[in-house]
């Protein structure tokens, strides 16, 4: 455990997958009460009077070490009776829900229609499946990305999973961003943490609206913590889904220099692959640290040898405050 090491509080910031890994390998070597793990909540819709999280829930299996481990995301081995149930119908099964995963959005609708805040129901699911690391939805509030594509826009999920990420994204937006508060719990993380860590997810639609919540770009900003990011982006491709079509779409550099200027007013360390290592004298040309190593995470032990390095990494390097 990390307690060895340092006695400070590390709080993460992820989206699906990609931050779903990093998260495990934090789990890994720093003492569940000292790990949050903030996670985007802009990917949430509702489907068949159900309320689903997809990132939420994709950290909360991983963190539990039950998430398949072919996508990602659902619960390893589960089963889709209920979706076959649902397409007897007539309905198109176009999400793809298992049984074992109907059970957490079934509860989860029904805590929050009974007025339940989601910061609380998260923490209720995830301690009942073992996780003991804190994870936090950026918001209680509603928020949606939108994707903005060909003169006409699209639900996040619409665009992902039913159109399988083919249309050009032109721009992209957050309904209810504006409304949008970060929780008390969320706040008092960041004011606490010693190192926040931005892990190697989507920049703009998964570490993107986290940081749109009012307040947040700040509170990390103004936080004391040591800042390091993890580069999704490996050889200027994404590791998993659109990001490098999406960056590119939308003007930025598809390349660990391009996730380096999006993030330059934020971090003190860039982690970036060693694939990427000629990358690391211009990423330094914009103020922050670079850490080359191997990015790509394979099974639990190497999520936590990359997560010690990242945090070894930071501790060497310091705040730039
Ligand atoms: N992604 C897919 O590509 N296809 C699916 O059918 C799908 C179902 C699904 C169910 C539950 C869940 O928690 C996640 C699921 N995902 C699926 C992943 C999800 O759409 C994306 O990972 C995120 O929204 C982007 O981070």
């Amino acid at each position: 455990m990390l307690d060895a090491l340092d006695s400070g509080s590390v709080v993460a910031l992820a989206g699906g997958v990609g931050g779903a890994k990093l998260a495990q390998g934090l789990a890994g070597i720093v003492e569940g009460d000292r790990l949050t793990v903030i996670v985007n909540t802009a990917d949430d819709f509702d489907l068949w009077g159900l309320h689903i999280s997809p990132d939420l829930d994709t950290v909360m299996y991983t963190l539990a070490g039950i998430a398949n481990p072919v996508t990602g995301w659902g619960i390893a081995g589960d089963t889709h009776h209920t979706l076959a149930g649902i397409a007897t119908y007539g309905e198109d099964p176009w999400f793809s829900l298992g049984d074992r995963d109907f059970a957490t959005h079934i509860l989860r609708t029904e805590r929050l229609r009974r007025g339940d805040r989601l910061t609380d129901v998260t923490g209720g699911l995830a301690g009942a499946l073992g996780v003991t690391a804190r994870l936090l939805p950026m918001t209680d509030d509603p928020v949606a990305t939108m994707i903005h594509t060909d003169g006409r826009t699209l639900a996040f999920q619409d665009y992902f999973v039913a159109r399988r990420q083919q249309d050009e994204v032109e721009a992209v937006s957050f309904a209810g961003i504006d409304d949008a508060r970060p929780t008390a719990e969320v706040l008092a993380a960041v004011v606490a943490a010693s190192v926040i860590v931005f892990c190697p997810s989507n920049p703009i639609v998964s570490i993107g609206p986290i940081l749109e919540v009012a307040g947040m770009r700040e509170a990390i900003a103004r936080s004391n913590a040591a800042k390091v990011g993890v580069s999704p982006i490996v050889g200027g491709k994404a590791l998993k889904g659109p990001a490098d079509r999406m960056l590119a779409s939308l003007g930025f550099e598809s390349s660990a220099l391009g996730i380096a200027r999006m993030y330059r007013d934020l971090l003190d360390v860039l982690v970036i692959d060693e694939t990427d290592r000629e990358l690391a004298a211009s990423i330094e040309a914009l103020g922050m640290r670079v850490l080359v190593t191997q990015t790509v995470m394979g099974p639990k032990e190497d999520r936590e040898r990359l997560a010690g390095e990242v945090l070894a990494g930071v501790r060497r390097a310091g705040s730039r405050k």
